[in-house]
């Protein structure tokens, strides 16, 4: 297959100048091993890239989710500003004559692993994607596209990692007390530690990410 370097860029440029922090470009086939629900192909039968892109929550009110459940409204702020860009890429890649898909949150693509099979930094031992510039300090969004783009390289070592636990260590609900990560725990925690901003929204923890050192600009 033929990945055309030139639409790369342009790609790569318009995102930059729209606001978009980071982005990358992975093979669908890599994709083979996650269930079914979490491949490119369901998506869009012909994809020949995923296009992984990302913002860096450059302060945590970025990172607010807001329900109510009486209206059934719910929304998260920086996922929304994602869509956004998504949806003027989108435009772009069909404007040249390549049909592309925003893929949804849920089921979706597995984000960060989609990252990190583009490239754009390896899983740290905080179970995350770790960037160079912004640390796990991003959130992601991915479309899939019938153009042929070039893609980045896999990685699947975090070195940075290598002589470091902090991020471990920091965990208040020890959700790394056997070694790799404990979604229940860390489910459970957040239940019941919610930082509550109003009403209807709430931010996360996020120590795991505020912990690590790499790509520090302190929020
Ligand atoms: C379900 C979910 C949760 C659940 C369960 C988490 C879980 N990981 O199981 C809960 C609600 C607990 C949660 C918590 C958090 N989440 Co969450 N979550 C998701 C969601 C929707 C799916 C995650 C998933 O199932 N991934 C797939 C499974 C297979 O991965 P995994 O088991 O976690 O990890 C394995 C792989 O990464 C693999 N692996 C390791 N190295 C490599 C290398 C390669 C190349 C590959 C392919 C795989 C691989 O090994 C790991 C261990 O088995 C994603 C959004 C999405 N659509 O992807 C966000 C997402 C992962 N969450 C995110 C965040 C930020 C958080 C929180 C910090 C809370 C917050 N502030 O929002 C915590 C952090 C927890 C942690 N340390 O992992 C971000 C991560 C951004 C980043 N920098 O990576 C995502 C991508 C959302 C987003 N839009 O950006 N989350
Ligand atoms: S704090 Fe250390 S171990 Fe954790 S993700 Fe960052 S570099 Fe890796
Ligand atoms: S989000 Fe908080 S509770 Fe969950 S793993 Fe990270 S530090 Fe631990």
């Amino acid at each position: 297959m033929k990945h055309d370097r030139e639409l790369t860029k342009k790609v790569k440029e318009y995102s930059k100048k729209i606001g978009v922090d980071i982005i990358g470009f992975a093979d669908p086939n890599l994709f083979e091993h996650f269930p079914e629900e979490n491949q490119p192909f369901i998506y869009l039968k012909e994809t020949k890239t995923v296009i992984i892109i990302g913002i860096h929550l450059y302060d945590l009110i970025l990172d607010a989710w807001s329900e109510n459940d009486e209206t059934g409204k719910n929304f998260q702020f920086a996922d929304s500003v994602l869509k956004n860009y998504c949806n003027s890429i989108l435009k772009l890649l069909l404007k040249i004559g390549y049909e592309s898909k925003i893929i949804q949150y849920r089921a979706g693509l597995y984000l960060k692993d989609a990252a990190a099979l583009a490239g754009m930094g390896p899983i740290g031992k905080n179970n995350l994607l770790i960037t160079d510039k912004y640390g796990s300090q991003v959130r992601l969004r991915a479309i899939v596209t019938e153009a042929a783009l070039s893609f980045g390289e896999p990685i699947y070592e975090s070195e940075p990692c290598k002589n470091c636990n902090i991020c471990k260590d920091s965990c208040p609900a020890d959700a790394f007390h056997k070694g790799p990560y404990d979604k229940d725990k860390c489910l459970d925690y957040n239940h019941t530690n919610w930082r509550i901003l109003s009403n209807y929204s709430r931010i996360w923890c996020n120590e795991c990410i505020e912990s690590c050192p790499i790509g520090k600009i302190r929020k």
